[in-house]
């Protein structure tokens, strides 16, 4: 079974790549280019009317939504999360919604203020999105504990999703970093240190030019094609 991957480099299609590396599925990609605005584009609107990254092509049909996304492959190739018979299954999935309706949304108000409020209020939601986020963390930092994973002895899509938006957290907000530090929370600190040395995330790395130490120490993409923003 093949899939086509809808990706820019260092975008949320990233999450996707890095458990399709795992999975060891065979995946082909395609460019979205950000810089032409691709993503609103009638070829690709027609995939996800939402217009936004990522997309994946499957034998079902094309699938929009990150987390959406996650949770179909995994349980289609029976890696990356908890099956449906796992005792694990309910812990998994509440984390994985809290990712992906909870933190990763905030993270978007941060960096997109103009989008959801006039421009004038940016610096009161941007303040407001960091303090949000800065309780998200600490609530997943005590939540992993002193687990190697989220989910049990194996990396999951969530240690994948949440050390991404972690990445993103230390490049992309327009108004700075200054607010976050990734020492704040040590068990964090330590999956994103265990997660990128894995080839899944290293193979991904090359692939979209995001240098060493991805989720613990990132610096900004150098991708081979395409850009980030
Ligand atoms: N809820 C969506 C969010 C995806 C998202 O925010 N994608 C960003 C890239 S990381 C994007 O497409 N941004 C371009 C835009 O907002 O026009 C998901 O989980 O897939």
């Amino acid at each position: 079974m093949s899939y086509t991957l809808y990706f820019a480099p260092d975008n949320a299609s990233l999450i996707v790549r890095i458990l399709l590396n795992e999975i060891g599925a065979e995946y082909s990609c395609v460019l979205v280019d950000r810089k032409q605005n691709g993503q609103k584009s009638q070829s690709y609107l027609s995939l996800n009317p939402n217009g936004l990254i990522p997309v994946l092509e499957t034998p079902d049909g094309a699938i929009f939504e990150t987390g959406a996304i996650l949770l179909w492959l995994a349980d289609r190739h029976k890696t990356g999360f908890p099956d449906v018979a796992s005792p694990l299954r309910a812990s998994a999935l509440k984390w994985l919604f809290f990712l992906s309706n909870t933190v990763h949304p905030t993270l978007r108000m941060l960096f997109y203020p103009d989008k959801y409020a006039p421009l004038e209020t940016a610096s009161v939601i941007q303040s407001s999105m960091q303090n949000h986020l800065l309780a998200h963390l600490a609530i997943l930092n005590q939540e992993l504990s002193d687990r190697d994973w989220f989910c049990a002895d194996a990396p999951s899509a969530l240690d994948m999703y949440l050390c991404t938006l972690i990445r993103w957290m230390q490049l992309y907000p327009i108004a700075g970093t200054d607010w976050f530090s990734l020492d704040q929370f040590p068990n964090l600190h330590r999956l994103a240190k265990t997660l990128e040395r894995r080839r899944s995330v290293l193979d991904a790395a090359q692939s979209e030019g995001l240098g060493a130490c991805v989720f613990s120490n990132p610096t900004y993409a150098t991708p081979p094609i395409g850009s980030a923003t």
